[in-house]
């Protein structure tokens, strides 16, 4: 929310204070779990992460206090896991979702050093500069399928999904990122995740898919900030 001369028409239109979208829930296959049961609580209801060096941008203002307090979610490689919103995406930009392997409960990991590999990205649709659709608007959640290679142990897994509306400017683009806590059974083991980045230090800030000005001209192509996916 950058746009200061508005706040007061805001403030006035909506007399109590509404949080802005946030990721709440681990999806475990088809079933939603409890807000904030496995997602490490926030304490910015209403504010994106812009500052993408900020220890905040690794698991949100407030998610590391809140890990010893959330609980760990098992779950089976090669199953569908994911996390859900309070709310639809309503801002235009893309999503990426790490994971990262705690070196004992994932409740006790700071998600600090070189340990976070991509295991997500919803990208945006361009067509060489007649339009840029994107795919994540009006998602209530995003999932994907823990590689069966995995090697088994505690995770966080770290959703970010980048607000671009406003991201012309440096600082602009707006991260919206909450961390679960899982326990990953099943793997076989034989996989080798990554490449694996720090977060905060995957980032510049002024890469073209995080600095850019998606409505003029539009663009006519998109570069998925961060590392490949790994697959497994
Ligand atoms: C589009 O592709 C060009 C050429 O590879 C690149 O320089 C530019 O940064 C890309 N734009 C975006 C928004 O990713
Ligand atoms: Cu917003």
């Amino acid at each position: 929310m950058k746009l200061a001369a508005l706040v007061p028409l805001a403030v006035a239109l909506v007399p109590s204070v509404s949080a802005h979208y946030r990721w709440t829930s681990l999806v475990e296959g088809s079933t939603v779990t409890s807000p904030y049961q496995y997602v490490r609580q926030n304490t910015n209801y209403n504010s994106p992460i812009t500052d993408v060096k900020s220890t905040d941008f690794r698991c949100n203002e407030g998610g590391l206090a809140s890990a010893s307090a959330t609980q760990t979610g098992i779950v089976q490689a090669g199953s569908t896991v994911g996390i859900a919103l309070d709310q639809p995406i309503y801002h235009p930009g893309v999503i990426n979702v790490y994971m990262a392997k705690a070196p004992g409960a994932a409740s006790a990991f700071d998600g600090s050093g070189a340990v976070w590999f991509k295991v997500k990205e919803v990208t945006a649709q361009t067509d060489g500069g007649s339009t840029i659709n994107w795919p994540s608007l009006n998602m209530d959640q995003v999932t994907f399928t823990i590689p069966t290679s995995i090697p088994n142990g505690d995770y966080l897994i770290r959703v970010e999904d980048i607000a671009l509306h406003v991201a012309q400017s440096p600082g602009g683009a707006q991260f919206y990122i909450s961390c679960a806590q899982v326990t990953v059974q099943g793997g076989s083991g034989s996989g080798n995740p990554g490449p694996l980045v720090a977060i905060p230090g995957v980032y510049t800030g002024t890469e073209p898919g995080i600095l850019i000005n998606i409505n003029y001209p539009i663009p006519a192509n998109y570069t998925q900030p961060g590392p490949p996916v790994w697959s497994g």
